[in-house]
């Protein structure tokens, strides 16, 4: 059975889970779910990023000690896991000692290679980033690009990771693997950073205690994006009891991220893995940033963010999920508001699949007891359902999640027109086209049953409620061919999605 590893980034404790968070959390979920539908070995991690800079300030600006700020934050990013209808396999936090341990066993490898050694060093720093940025990455008036504040001119004696004897590996790595990072334009940007020169980078901090300590200098703590990167590989080794997870699923399938944080998982975070003698993960996917209903960054102070409770409390976890892959292009940028929220709740999953569904039981009900006669399949529709499994496959080994989801789509308005243009309502009029009425009942059916079980990963609640309706709940990947003969007797079934009261 092969395997396929795939990983949220590490989410900073530092403030509440917001939708940012929620994007990349189900996209992942999407895709994990369609790969345990493959039979695949499959395994799903996220978790808390809780150590450094960012985490150790903004405790202190509440007063907290930063473990007390960690512990009560990370429960929340855990609780959203179930709201968002989100199958992680394990959800890990850095402050757990045993991530700690691995990360000294594998830093302290790094180290024993020749990759460390102590040095001064001087630059411009974000504290929030918890990076300090090179020349390019300085915006006007010496600010942070992501965070717009002020950089803080930073000197310290730090280890050093000798990133820059990694140049010529990473050159090679980008060459032979023009898909280790997507989409595209990501490749091309990272590729481009590397191209610029690649220098030395601090592995250590000397003035900050929250951290995992340097096992050879315990006066320092690891700089916090390395013992963050680490997650990926250390949780395998924790994640069961009594059970190493490592050897079945490591190298990572797929680390997907959001762009701000590119640098770190598609240059340090292989060079980190080489100079440590760990394979490198096969994909690193890229994708774009949420913006606010004007096109601009999300900010609360500009009230134009889109709250995922809010959505979820009117429309239902499915409309979130639904909307956010559907509406933005993964991988791209682009805005979200309600008014779009709503817009693809009733023109779609209430007006398109919904009523696909109620329309085709409701039909089977009437005209045939709910029992489906024996029928052949509509060759029309047949041939444009064929090779659709594999389609979605083909769109979802790429992680195009939006591409995929509208491949499907497609076949609900195409059973949708179906239904229009053979209008069974009169052929249940004519005994003399019985025949033809159930063959249009059974070609809705088995069409309605394929393209539910291709949408389970958007919408898995739905799919579990109307596959039982048609009394088939198997949701394998290979059920989802149109080659009939599944569906022998509906049950009723509940508006998928109502008007919101
Ligand atoms: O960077 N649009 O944590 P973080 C889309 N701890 N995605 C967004 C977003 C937006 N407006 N805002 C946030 C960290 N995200 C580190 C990561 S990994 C080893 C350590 C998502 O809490 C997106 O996935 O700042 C982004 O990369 C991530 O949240 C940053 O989360």
């Amino acid at each position: 059975m092969s395997s396929f590893y795939v990983t949220t980034p590490i989410y900073y404790v530092n403030a509440a889970p917001h939708l940012g968070h929620a994007y990349t959390t189900i996209a992942v979920d999407v895709m994990a779910r369609h790969h345990r539908q493959r039979g695949e070995d499959v395994f799903f991690l996220t978790g808390t990023d809780e150590h450094g800079e960012p985490v150790a300030d903004a405790a202190k600006a509440q007063g907290l000690e930063p473990k007390e700020l960690a512990d009560r934050n990370a429960e929340r990013f855990r609780a959203l896991m179930p709201r968002l209808g989100v199958s992680n396999d394990y959800f890990i936090r850095t402050s757990d000692p045993r991530h700690g341990a691995k990360v000294q066993e594998v830093l302290q490898r790094v180290h024993d290679n020749g990759h460390v050694y102590k040095g001064l060093y001087e630059g411009w720093y974000c504290p929030r980033c918890a990076d300090f940025k090179v020349e390019n990455e300085i915006a006007e008036g010496n600010r942070c690009p992501i965070h717009e504040i002020e950089l803080v001119r930073q000197q310290e004696e730090n280890w050093f990771f000798r990133l820059s004897t990694f140049q010529k590996d990473l050159e090679r790595l980008y060459a032979d693997q023009p898909d280790f990072v997507m989409p595209r334009e990501r490749f091309n940007e990272a590729k481009a950073f590397i191209d610029s020169g690649l220098q030395d980078i601090s592995l250590s901090r000397g003035r900050l205690t929250w951290g995992v300590v340097v096992p050879w200098d315990p006066t320092h703590v690891f700089y916090v994006w390395f013992d963050a990167l680490l997650n990926y590989y250390t949780a395998l080794s924790f994640a069961r009891d009594g059970e190493d997870l490592t050897d079945r699923f490591w190298p990572a399938t797929f680390h997907v991220i959001g762009k701000d944080i590119l640098k770190f998982h598609t240059v340090f975070w292989p060079a980190m893995l080489l100079a440590a003698g760990i394979p490198l993960p096969e994909h690193v996917f890229v994708h774009g940033f949420l913006l606010g209903a004007d096109g601009r960054k999300m900010s609360k102070s500009l009230g134009n963010v889109l709250d995922p409770f809010e959505v979820i409390d009117r429309y239902g976890t499915e409309a979130l999920r639904y909307y956010l892959l559907r509406d933005v292009t993964f991988g791209a940028d682009g805005s979200t508001s309600f008014d779009a929220v709503r817009a693809r709740y009733e023109g779609e999953l209430a007006n398109e699949l919904g009523n696909l569904a109620s329309r085709t039981i409701a039909m089977i009900t009437r005209y045939r007891d709910g029992a489906l006669p024996e029928a052949e399949l509509d060759p029309s529709i047949v041939a444009e359902f064929d090779g659709l499994p594999d389609q979605v496959s083909a769109l979802m080994d790429r992680a195009e999640l939006t591409q995929a989801l509208e491949t499907i789509w497609q076949r609900v308005r195409r059973l949708n027109r179906y239904v229009e243009e053979q209008a069974p309502w009169q052929l249940a009029k004519d005994d003399a086209r019985a025949g033809d009425l159930d063959r249009v009942l059974r070609t809705l059916a088995e069409g309605l049953r394929a393209v539910i079980v291709l949408l389970s990963p958007w919408l898995p609640e739905s799919s579990v409620k109307l596959l039982d309706a048609l009394g088939t709940p198997d949701l394998a990947l290979s059920g989802a061919a149109l080659d009939g003969g599944r569906v022998q007797r509906v049950s009723p079934l509940e508006p998928l999605f109502p008007k919101p009261s």
